[in-house]
């Protein structure tokens, strides 16, 4: 229970760290960096984050939250892009940023405080974010786009997708969620959402990357379905900055 207040002062206090884990394409080459919170608390050791975002969602800290990975990954992309690393970003947002007021203005005046590139950011949402106000979202997402900003469809097929929603939202990418992917090679009906939304995603012009690759064969399988990227324990798992520095060196 005391957890939503010592995670505010581990966010204060800087405790709270970024890990990245790598997109690549079948070529191999990076496209790209998610990055993902994870908080190690004095006592109670490693906190899974499902469980305090889930807390930072219902208590209103989650706009601090964000801001706080926004700062934290801007900084490091700037540091990576001066050694010459220049792979994106990507940062999670919950559909609560999005409906804070002046939320694009913001991102735009961090990545200008931080001399990044707008195209050096991505931002992850879900549908959820079209929940709520779905005019208010759209408008959101286009400020960013505007800016420059690229958009990214997280856990695609888990929530109530629809075409609807998917032609509204102004993203340039879409991730399958890894439920889909897990038993890609075992499973028939699996292989045909997974084969169905590469065709729809590409039809809209979007990039598909698949999530929560754990093996060569779901690989090959990705790959004859012209998926455009994959992220998973097979290329890496989220690393701490320096390691994610040295893996971004070997690849170069
Ligand atoms: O890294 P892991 O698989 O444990 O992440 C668990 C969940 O937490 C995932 O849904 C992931 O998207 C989410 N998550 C991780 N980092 C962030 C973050 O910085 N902001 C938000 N909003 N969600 C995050
Ligand atoms: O909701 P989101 O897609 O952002 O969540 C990403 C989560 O998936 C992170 O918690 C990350 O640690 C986890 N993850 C990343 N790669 C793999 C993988 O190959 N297998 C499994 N089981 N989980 C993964
Ligand atoms: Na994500
Ligand atoms: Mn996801």
């Amino acid at each position: 229970l005391g957890l939503l207040g010592d995670l505010r002062r581990a966010l204060d206090a800087g405790d709270v760290e970024l890990h990245y884990q790598p997109k690549v394409g079948f070529d191999g080459r990076v496209r790209g960096l998610e990055a993902l919170v994870r908080w190690v608390h004095p006592e109670r050791g490693r906190v899974s984050p499902d469980e305090f975002i889930a807390i930072a969602e219902s208590s209103g800290l989650m706009p601090h939250l964000t801001e706080y990975v926004l700062e934290t990954a801007l900084a490091q992309v700037a540091v990576w892009r001066a050694a010459g690393l220049m792979a994106p970003v990507a940062v999670n947002v919950s559909p609560r940023d999005v409906h804070t007021p002046g939320f694009a203005g913001s991102v735009a005046a961090r990545l200008a405080r931080h001399g990044v590139p707008p195209g050096a950011l991505q931002l992850e949402i879900t549908e959820h974010v079209l929940l709520e106000d779905p005019q208010r979202a759209a408008d959101t997402l286009a400020a960013l786009t505007g800016h420059g900003v690229k958009m990214s469809l997280d856990d695609f097929g888990t929530g109530y997708s629809s075409l609807v929603h998917l032609r509204r939202l102004p993203v340039s990418e879409l991730k399958i969620d890894r439920s889909f992917v897990a038993r890609l090679a075992i499973d028939a009906e699996d292989a045909e959402i997974v084969r169905c939304t590469v065709d729809l995603a590409h039809s809209l012009g979007l990039l598909v990357v698949a999530e929560g690759v754990e093996d060569d064969e779901t690989w090959e399988r990705l790959r004859d379905l012209r998926c455009d990227a994959v992220q998973g324990w097979l290329v890496a798992a989220a690393m701490p900055p320096d390691e994610t520095t040295a893996w971004l060196r070997l690849r170069e």
